[in-house]
């Protein structure tokens, strides 16, 4: 005889709460967290291996890398950062529990900066949150400039997008400017920035920009202590 069991528990609401605890948590060691989010092949892996290259000697940096199977991009990463693969098991999206459980398994270090790349996709990951202080959005010159209002939600609840492949735009029809003005009008304070991993465009700025904020996390944190002292 089967039984029916009503369970009256809001399980999204339990995943926002484990989201804002996991960034309280690293955001008191002075880490900032940013979750990487675009459509497959886009270049999420590739700015990594390029931002640690740039970035490594200075700060301490650390990965988790979704991906639906294989551990590929961590196999990629690993020369550079430290990481872990975060496998979904066909799941289309990241979700906390795994980022809380990646997050162990790296021993939990004291970082700087901790890079999550999402498994590639422009819908559900957006209705994710991983704890992130920046959600950053990648969008590639091979796949159109209209993109971001054709999934809005992805560029709306991001506060960085970066045009990728920048290397690539002398051999398509991707217009810059369009691309930059699609996507302000659905998230108007959008910061953006222009890159390619191959010839290294746009990387510098990038770094610069990851440096700002974690400077800016530490010194809201300071300030914060100071207040409650
Ligand atoms: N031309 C060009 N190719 C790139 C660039 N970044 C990544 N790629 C290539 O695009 C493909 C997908 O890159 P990858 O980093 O794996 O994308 P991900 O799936 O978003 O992590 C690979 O073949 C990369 O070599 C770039 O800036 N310019
Ligand atoms: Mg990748």
């Amino acid at each position: 005889m089967k039984t029916a069991i009503r369970v009256n528990r809001d399980i999204q609401s339990e995943k926002k709460q484990r989201a804002t605890a996991f960034r309280e948590k690293l955001t008191r060691q002075g880490t900032l967290i940013l979750n990487l989010v675009s459509s497959p092949g886009t270049g999420k892996t590739s700015l990594l291996e390029a931002t640690a290259r740039e970035l490594g000697n200075r700060l301490r940096l650390g990965v988790l890398v979704g991906d639906l199977a294989t551990d590929r991009d961590a196999q990629r990463l690993a020369p550079f950062v430290p990481v872990r693969q975060l496998t979904t098991g066909g799941a289309c999206h990241l979700e906390i529990s795994l980022v809380e459980q990646g997050w162990q398994e790296l021993g939990e270090p004291e970082l700087d900066i901790l890079f999550i790349e999402n498994v590639g996709n422009l819908v559900c990951p957006a209705s994710h949150d991983l704890g992130e202080h920046i959600r950053a959005s990648l969008l590639s010159t091979t796949e159109g400039d209209d993109k971001p209002g054709k999934y809005p939600k992805m560029f709306r609840t991001s506060q960085v997008m970066l045009l990728t492949k920048m290397d690539l735009l002398p051999h398509l029809p991707f217009c810059v400017e369009d691309a930059i003005e699609d996507a302000r009008l659905i998230q108007p304070d959008l910061d953006i920035f222009t890159t390619s991993a191959i010839s290294g465009e746009g990387i510098p700025q990038w770094c610069e920009y990851l440096e700002q904020q974690r400077q800016k996390l530490v010194a809201n944190v300071r300030a914060s202590e100071n207040a409650t002292d």
